[in-house]
């Protein structure tokens, strides 16, 4: 019952993100998605053997680039939110336990296509808030952990031949006629 009053509260704001990776704990990526596919992101959180186990009980997550993601919005302004499994186990994980606790509510599609050569073109960075209601004696120890994950954007024209997507070839252009079309398939002489 109180993880039921803790999560109707409204989400945290005010807080002042930096808009690069410096904040991350862990990075992971960058992961390459296709322009105009749709996508699940999710954090999975992890508690290492050595450690005490873990309660959750808020979370917040940012973007870097926003603008890559077309969201559905499924459930008001919610993008993200707790998952079943961690909801299940009542917001606590265990040490050595690995769990995917936080997942975007429906797909994201991806809507633009980047202009120009970068280490990654958007992040999701995902923190997660420690509950030591039931440790007091821990609550010394850091209180939020922001992990975040990096996507490059892969489409026809950016000039790399991507067999996953079906690309032929890719003569970083989106004309037809010219030996490579504008899908990316080798055209006739
Ligand atoms: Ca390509
Ligand atoms: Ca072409």
């Amino acid at each position: 019952m109180r993880i039921l009053l803790l999560l109707s509260l409204p989400f945290f704001t005010g807080t002042c993100f930096a808009n690069d990776l410096s904040d991350c704990k862990v990075v992971v990526g960058p992961n390459t998605v296709r322009y105009n596919y749709g996508y699940t992101f999710y954090n999975v959180f992890e508690v290492s053997a050595s450690e005490s186990p873990v309660y959750l009980n808020r979370w917040r997550v940012d973007y870097i680039n926003p603008e890559y993601l077309d969201k559905p919005r499924p459930q008001g302004e919610k993008d993200f939110d707790f998952t079943k499994s961690i909801r299940d186990k009542e917001f606590n994980v265990n040490p050595g336990e690995s769990i995917r606790h936080l997942e975007s509510l429906g797909k994201f599609r991806i809507a633009k296509r980047p202009v120009e050569n970068r280490d990654y073109d958007f992040a999701i960075k995902y923190t997660t808030y420690y509950d030591f209601t039931n440790m007091p004696l821990l609550s010394v120890l850091d209180r939020s952990h922001t992990s975040c994950g990096t996507y490059k954007v892969s489409f026809c024209g950016d000039g790399i031949v991507d067999n996953k997507y079906n690309e032929e070839c890719d003569d970083k252009n989106d004309v037809n006629g010219d030996g490579c079309s504008s899908t990316c398939n080798i055209e006739p002489k």
